[in-house]
């Protein structure tokens, strides 16, 4: 469709810029990484949601062409981060590419980046038929170095079973958990439950969608020391990034 060759165009002609996110640390305020997110800003039509240009992507097969892409602008806007963690979206489609770990191994290398600063964040969807081959793969990234995140927690309809399948390093909860814990005095004990499960199980936990301070007293008092959303930071712009980490130390 027509929608299809722009988004081919935009690829190739750099019309993609990455956002960055910061993801806070409640222990002291910190800044504990960024999470990286794509953004479309088209000449005409301006800002397009990633929401609706990747499952674009997912659809029209250039999803390796845009993962690719997505890899090699982080690794390479990351020199400019210092040590910096960032987390970078990983889409299904893009992980059981064919030659995903070989064309990630020769960005590493040609971007000279050390993969112990990344976590790639994938969805439940990507262990939906867990397959050995799937789980190697997310070995494999772990046995490279790369930490593994499990997103959007708690929305699928096995987030738990997927835990005794992978050893995830970190988890992401959903922020309709986040969201709802105002109104909801249930939402923070899922919340607590989640964070003593993540403990229980060597894992980070993040929540998600951040947007008052009631949120944040709630999400803490829940025990969740990591936490990203709107009332922190929106996602800034590469050279946003640069300033604010001088600043922030
Ligand atoms: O940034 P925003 O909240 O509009 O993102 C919407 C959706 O797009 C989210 O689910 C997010 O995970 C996804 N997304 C954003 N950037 C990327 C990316 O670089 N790669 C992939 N696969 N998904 C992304
Ligand atoms: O699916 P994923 O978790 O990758 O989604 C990341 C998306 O969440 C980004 O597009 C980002 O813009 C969005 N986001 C980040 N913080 C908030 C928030 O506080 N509220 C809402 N509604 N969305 C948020
Ligand atoms: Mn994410
Ligand atoms: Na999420």
């Amino acid at each position: 469709r027509d929608m299809e060759a722009e988004l081919r165009r935009a690829i190739a002609c750099n019309h993609l810029a990455m956002a960055y996110q910061p993801i806070v640390n409640l222990a002291d305020g910190s800044i504990a990484s960024f999470e990286a997110l794509v953004r479309w800003t088209h000449p005409e039509r301006g800002e397009i949601s990633p929401g609706t240009f990747v499952p674009l992507a997912e659809q029209a097969g250039l999803m390796p062409e845009l993962g690719d892409w997505v890899l090699r602008r982080v690794f390479a806007d990351s020199h400019d981060f210092g040590t910096a963690e960032i987390s970078i979206n990983l889409s299904p489609l893009q992980i059981v590419a064919r030659d995903f770990i070989a064309t990630l191994r020769r960005l590493l290398a040609e971007e000279r980046v050390d993969p112990s600063r990344f976590t790639f964040e994938i969805t439940e969807g990507v262990l939906l038929d867990r397959s050995d081959r799937v789980l190697g793969l997310l070995g494999e990234l772990q046995d490279m170095g790369f930490r593994i995140a499990l997103d959007d927690f708690g929305t699928g309809y096995s987030s738990l079973a997927y835990l005794r399948t992978f050893q995830f390093d970190r988890i992401k909860v959903d922020r309709s958990f986040v969201q709802g814990i105002e109104s909801d005095v249930d939402a923070q004990s899922i919340l607590r439950a989640i964070v003593a499960l993540g403990r229980t199980l060597r894992m980070k936990v993040v929540a998600e969608g951040v947007e008052t301070l009631l949120q944040q007293q709630l999400v803490h008092a829940a025990g969740c020391q990591y936490v990203q959303g709107f009332l922190y930071w929106r996602a800034l712009t590469p050279e946003q990034v640069v300033s604010l980490l001088a600043t922030d130390r």
